[in-house]
């Protein structure tokens, strides 16, 4: 395991060499990723679980309790993200697309940054917040959701209903003990299992199944290269651990590979 910190200019030869001759990359990310971007993360000191607990936002009890609580919850963070922009991370990791045969972006995150910076495709594990449904039939809310100029500052928002059963349309994300959409994981694990590096980028690594797919990557002996300010689990399993922040990491690190990265 080589631990590189932030001041370090050069990164090891060995994960240079690695990521030049690897044809298949998967790109896994957490909150971390966006947080350049002005969206909070989860557990960091100023992240969301500080302030509110996840038993009443992120699980169907919760929803069921109070669904005009949680649906405002999660139209002011749609809100913030509508107002933010892709940061230097995202629009690397895009940019690694030029330079791998095969890259999977896999991320945990409900925003639509990473497609915003051009990526074409991403598994969202734990779903979007641009595909709300209905929480008891689950047909897809067909209406478009209110641009951010209209999405109401009040904290509670009755959420709208569904046209087939007029049951609560409720946000198109995987809460606490819910499964995660077969058409993500399994694709997910398909790729990660034939990667030849991994980057596991602004995720405390904390939360499962999702967490699973970087150790079991380097369980296969596969490089995992992980970008985090702070330590996590996956730091005795990661064979590189890149200590600072994403958007300053991997700009320097696809300049570091492929010198005429930063160009274009
Ligand atoms: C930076 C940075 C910068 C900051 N640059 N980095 C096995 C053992 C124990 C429990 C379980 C288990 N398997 C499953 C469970 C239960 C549970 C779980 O994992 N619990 C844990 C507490 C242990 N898992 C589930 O319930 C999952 N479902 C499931 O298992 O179903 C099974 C089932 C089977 C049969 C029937 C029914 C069910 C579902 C989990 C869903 C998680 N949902 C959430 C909310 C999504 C919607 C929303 O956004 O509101 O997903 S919770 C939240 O955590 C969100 C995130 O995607 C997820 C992960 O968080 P993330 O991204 O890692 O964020 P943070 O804040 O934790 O970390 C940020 C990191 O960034 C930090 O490390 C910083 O240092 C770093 N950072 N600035 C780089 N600039
Ligand atoms: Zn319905």
């Amino acid at each position: 395991m080589t631990l590189t910190t932030i001041n370090e200019l050069e990164f090891p030869q060995s994960l240079l060499d690695a990521l030049r001759q690897a044809r298949h990359v998967v790109v896994f990310t957490g909150a971390g990723v966006s947080a350049e971007s002005g969206i909070p993360t989860f557990r960091d000191e100023s992240g969301y679980w500080g302030d509110v607990d996840p038993e009443d936002f992120a699980t169907r009890a919760g929803f069921r309790r109070d669904p005009a609580l949680v649906w405002g919850w999660y139209e002011s963070r749609r809100k913030q993200v509508m107002r933010s922009q892709p940061n230097p991370a995202h629009i690397a990791i895009a940019r690694l697309a030029r330079y791998i045969e095969q890259l999977t972006v896999v991320t945990q995150n409900i925003d639509d940054l990473h497609e915003r910076a051009g990526c074409a495709e991403v598994l969202h594990l734990h779903g979007s917040f641009f595909a709300p449904r209905c929480f008891a039939c689950a047909r897809p809310y067909s209406k478009p959701l209110d641009s951010p100029d209209l999405v109401s500052s009040e904290p509670r928002q009755e959420p709208p209903r569904c046209a087939r059963c007029n049951g609560r349309i409720r946000p198109g994300v995987v809460w606490f003990g819910e499964q995660l959409q077969r058409e993500m994981y399994q694709p997910a694990q398909r790729a990660a299992q034939k990667c030849d590096v991994l980057f596991s980028i602004g995720t405390s690594s904390l939360i499962y199944p999702a967490a699973s797919l970087p150790f079991e990557t380097a369980a296969r002996g596969i490089p995992v290269v992980q970008v985090n300010p702070s330590a996590t689990d996956l730091d005795a399993k990661a064979k590189f651990n890149l200590r600072g922040q994403a958007g300053d990491i991997m700009p320097r690190l696809l300049a570091a590979a492929w010198p005429d990265a930063g160009e274009g």
